[in-house]
């Protein structure tokens, strides 16, 4: 019997095509919604490897279902949702997709740093809404990005790409992680600080960290207190990490300037969802690595990894 791969999300058939060719293969191919839980488990029961997205809890009952799985690629680099130590424990592989989407994220980083500081959204929303009747000196005047001081919370591959870019905007660039990054300080001058430093010193406050239990609800009132009151949040990393209450009371009471968000604490959000009420905000749709090219190169990746476990390889980027 050929080995079954599941497959979580609509993928497209050139993508796959080679995993076809030797190995049964099933995708849940509704768009609109995700895989139930019920049939995911059905399908973790049946299956040699599968392909996974952020929005599948790959818990233990799914890594323990049926005692068959060698490989979980999961599409993303973040692997929050995937219970890495039980799969260690079962012997089974994990791979995410690191890398190939560093560009694609910082770009969509500091697009949000550019639209929350020049108020590029609203001012969008004010010429499609045939608001611009005349003109001002201070019409939808924003805050300047260059030579400001950026603070990067995260400085793993994609805040240093974020770093990169920070660099061509003249900025002076902080930064704060679990450890130093002596590449990042020589090549870019970033400035290692600690998270109150980061955090009173910066005009742009930009997250990009893991989620892990240090990491959730880092950002909360407290330290949205300590941030100027200019002060321009990002975050780009996962939802948890700040506590949405806490940052909507911050930019309503004018303790911050504005936030630029690509991803919120439960996904998707709906239209009544607090923080949208404010012309502060921007948010995007979790869309940081969602160009074209680096979808596929994502979906690619997970595709070969999977192949290579399956022929009793090494895959080329597990979670170690
Ligand atoms: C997701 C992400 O991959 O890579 C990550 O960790 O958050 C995104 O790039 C994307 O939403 C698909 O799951």
């Amino acid at each position: 019997m050929k080995p079954y791969v599941f497959i979580s999300r609509k993928l497209p058939e050139n993508v796959i095509a080679i995993l076809k060719e030797k190995y049964t293969v099933e995708m849940w191919d509704r768009e609109d919604v995700p895989v139930p839980y019920d049939v995911f488990l059905q399908e973790a029961r049946k299956a040699d490897a599968l392909l996974t997205m952020l929005s599948e809890p790959v818990n233990e009952e799914v890594l323990e279902a049926g005692g068959k799985l060698k490989i979980i690629a999961n599409m993303a680099v973040g692997y929050d949702n995937v219970d890495v130590e039980t799969a260690k424990r079962l012997g089974i592989t994990v791979t995410n997709t690191p890398e190939v989407l560093n560009d694609s994220t910082a770009d969509l980083t500091f697009a949000l740093v550019l639209a929350a500081a020049r108020r590029m959204v609203e001012a969008a929303e004010f010429v499609k809404k045939g608001n611009w009747k005349s003109w001002s000196p201070l019409l939808l005047a924003g805050q300047d990005v260059h030579h400001k001081t950026i603070g990067i919370v995260g400085m793993g591959n994609i805040g240093k790409t974020v770093a990169k870019r920070a660099a061509g905007f003249d900025m002076e660039i902080l930064y704060h992680n679990r450890s130093r990054k002596p590449d990042a300080e020589q090549e870019l001058g970033a400035q290692y600080v600690s998270f109150d430093e980061l955090l009173e010193r910066s005009d742009f406050v930009v997250c990009l960290t893991p989620l892990t239990e240090e990491t959730r609800n880092l950002f909360n009132r407290n330290a949205f207190r300590k941030m100027k009151g200019k002060a321009v949040f990002v975050n780009a990393s996962r939802g948890p990490v700040v506590n949405e209450h806490d940052l909507y009371e911050a930019l309503k009471a004018g303790e911050i300037a504005a936030a630029g968000l690509d991803v919120f604490a439960e996904e998707p959000i709906g239209e009544d969802h607090p923080l949208l009420e404010l012309k502060n905000v921007v948010a995007m749709p979790h869309i940081g690595s969602a160009s074209i090219e680096t979808r596929y190169a994502m979906m690619q990746l997970c595709v070969e990894n999977i192949d290579l476990v399956l022929s009793g390889k090494k895959p080329k980027t597990p979670v170690e």
